[in-house]
């Protein structure tokens, strides 16, 4: 199994319903190690850079516009299989149809705001962290 890292944002709506602790204690408890964690309000550029991917098509506006309508709370966790497993737990994108037990089905009711972030694949999780961290921010292993 390999030894993954992946990065998690608690997106604006997460923030702001206060459910920065438990996003984090869900992954801790999940046996996963913290490597970097922040909070900070990204900017249109740096949102703009994070979902290049969905440049384009009809939600890319609302979705920069919400994920730049506060702060947001960044970590990049270290685990076996993280890249997968954290998918597993956050749910699908829709949290009308995200299963209850997932971040997203229990707490959201929303596509856009849908409170959590985890990256889909290595080469996803490669960009997006370099979009919100330097690497002196990625602590060192422990
Ligand atoms: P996910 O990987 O589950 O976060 O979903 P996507 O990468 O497909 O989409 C990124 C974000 O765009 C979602 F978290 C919410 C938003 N989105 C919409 O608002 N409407 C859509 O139809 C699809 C995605």
């Amino acid at each position: 199994m390999p030894l993954e890292r992946t990065l998690v944002v608690v997106k604006p709506d997460g923030v702001r319903r206060g459910l920065v602790g438990e996003v984090i204690s869900r992954f801790e408890r999940k046996g996963f190690r913290l490597k970097a964690l922040k909070m900070t309000w990204m900017t249109r550029e740096q949102a703009e850079q994070f979902y290049e991917v969905h440049r384009g098509k009809p939600f890319y506006e609302e979705l920069v516009k919400f994920v730049t309508s506060g702060p947001v709370v960044a970590m990049i966790l270290e685990g076996e299989s993280a890249i997968s497993v954290a998918r597993i737990m956050i749910g699908v994108t829709d949290g009308r149809k995200a299963q209850p037990g997932t971040i997203r089905g229990d707490y959201s009711l929303s596509i856009l705001e849908n409170i959590v972030h985890a990256s889909d694949s290595e080469e996803s999780f490669y960009r997006e962290y370099k979009v919100l961290f330097s690497d002196l921010e990625v602590v060192s292993d422990y």
